[in-house]
């Protein structure tokens, strides 16, 4: 066993101040993972855990795999760091190419980030100087979705719609908006895959373009399937018809593809497997694997060609110091050689039919009141308890790691999204633990 395993120090005085975590109450009854290896964590006290939410929704093809290993090794023995404002270095620009690759079509432009939360705020402020750059500056407003998560960044937290990761921070961005999510319980709960009905929440946005006038609005960002907001699937024609209402005013859509990304949907993103193409879109999580931390906004030819007709000179001031760091380039390119090799960005296709009615078969369990699915990504609401909203779901999703599965919960939500590698029997395993757990769960 490494040393790392031994690890049980009393951690309630650690100078480690956990993010979006109860730290006393973690701190005071720690999960530790040491070790990882495909489709499984190890704990510190040596059990196996099968990984229902590919880390953080993030290491696609699963844990440690070889290729990405020995190319991240490799790299950092032959160049740890090397700048990329007006200096350069292959293995950036070999990156890029190879995600454009992937890409949908006319999505040629790859702009690096080092997270979502950067990839969100840089599309942001991509698409006010687009505008901006073709004579349009009074396009200063963005829109975001209720529900919506954009990361942690002032330009995402601003257009994300999650109350609690909004209220402790200010007043945010001037100028953004937000139109309604489209989560109706009434209406779609057990829905599999896209509910039939509300396209016309869309019709939203038509609302804060009357209310601002459409030419002053940049963009409207949001995430094909809402993820952190527990899993919302967009009703069929929704995706469309926000598209129309984008075009009709010269409004950039956004898509916010850091989970959809990567083949979660069957596609190598969400843009394909809907049929809705975005202006630009955000990326990260998968795109190395989880690996090295890195991030990226894929921008359409027309808006980076826009930008290349300034006169001579830096065309965006922005960037961060690790954009296109090496290490993660390295990651990410032997990342996209073991979805090849493997087919991972195609493979939920052959799986999501078996994960939809596992999934499904939880209905009629204690406390559920929702289910809902697309591609290898779901979500199980339960009923809150009365003057204890998430309590229920924290219950069960401890319940879920003590059996040896990780799941992840946000509110009264618990949500899967298993490595892509997943087998059918481990499925089962994930849903049938969830099922014995739900029958204890107060
Ligand atoms: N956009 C979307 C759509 C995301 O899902 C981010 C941006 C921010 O990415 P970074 O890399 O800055 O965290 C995310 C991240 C959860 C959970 O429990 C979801 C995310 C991160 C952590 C937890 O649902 N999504
Ligand atoms: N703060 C200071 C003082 C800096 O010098 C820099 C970068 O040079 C930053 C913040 C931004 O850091 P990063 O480029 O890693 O996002």
């Amino acid at each position: 066993m490494n040393k790392r395993a031994d690890f049980s120090a009393d951690l309630r005085k650690s100078a480690f101040w956990m993010p979006y975590t109860a730290n006393r109450q973690f701190k005071a009854a720690p999960r530790l993972l040491v070790r990882a290896e495909g489709m499984h964590y190890w704990t510190a006290d040596g059990r196996q855990i099968l990984d229902g939410q590919a880390g953080l929704w993030c290491v696609n093809a699963g844990h440690c795999r070889p290729k990405i290993v020995a190319a991240v090794q490799k790299q950092v023995a032959e160049m740890d760091f090397a700048p990329t404002f007006n200096m350069g270095h292959p293995i950036a620009f070999e990156f890029a190419e190879r995600l454009a690759g992937i890409a949908p079509e006319r999505f040629s432009r790859v702009f690096f980030t080092n997270s979502g939360s950067e990839s969100a705020d840089t599309a942001l402020k991509i698409a006010l100087a687009y505008h901006r750059a073709r004579g349009e500056a009074q396009r200063i407003r963005l829109i975001g979705r209720e529900r919506g998560y954009h990361g942690v960044n002032f330009g995402g937290m601003a257009v994300g719609g999650i109350p609690a990761n909004r209220k402790a921070f200010g007043p945010g961005v001037a100028g953004v908006d937000h139109i309604r999510h489209t989560h109706d319980l009434r209406k779609n709960a057990f829905s599999r895959g896209q509910p039939q009905s509300g396209a016309e929440f869309a019709d939203d946005l038509e609302r804060v373009c009357t209310l601002h006038d459409p030419s002053t609005i940049a963009a409207v960002i949001v995430e094909p399937v809402a993820g952190s907001a527990g899993v919302l699937v967009p009703p069929q024609g929704y995706l469309q018809r926000l598209r129309e209402i984008c075009t009709k005013h010269g409004i950039l859509l956004i898509f916010d593809e850091v989970i959809t990304g990567f083949g979660r949907l069957g596609q190598p993103f969400a843009s394909q497997r809907f049929g809705v193409m975005p202006d630009l879109f955000t990326t990260a999580k998968g795109m190395t694997n989880g690996t090295v931390p890195m991030g990226a906004v894929f921008a359409k030819d027309s808006i980076y060609d826009t930008f290349m007709d300034a006169p001579e000179g830096i065309e965006l001031f922005h960037g961060y110091t690790y954009s296109g760091h090496p290490l993660a380039c390295a990651a990410g390119i032997a990342t996209l050689d073991t979805y090849a090799d493997e087919g991972l960005l195609t493979r939920v296709q052959s799986l999501e039919k078996h994960f939809e009615d596992c999934l499904h078969a939880l209905k009629g369990s204690r406390h559920v009141i929702d289910i809902r699915n697309v591609g290898l990504m779901a979500g199980v609401e339960l009923e809150p308890r009365p003057d204890a909203a998430g309590k229920r779901a924290y219950e069960a999703f401890l319940k879920i790691f003590e059996a040896g599965v990780l799941i992840r919960w946000t509110g009264d939500i618990l949500a899967f999204s298993p490595p892509l590698i997943v087998e059918k029997a481990q499925i089962d395993r994930i849903f049938e633990t969830v099922r014995e757990a739900l029958k204890t769960v107060q």
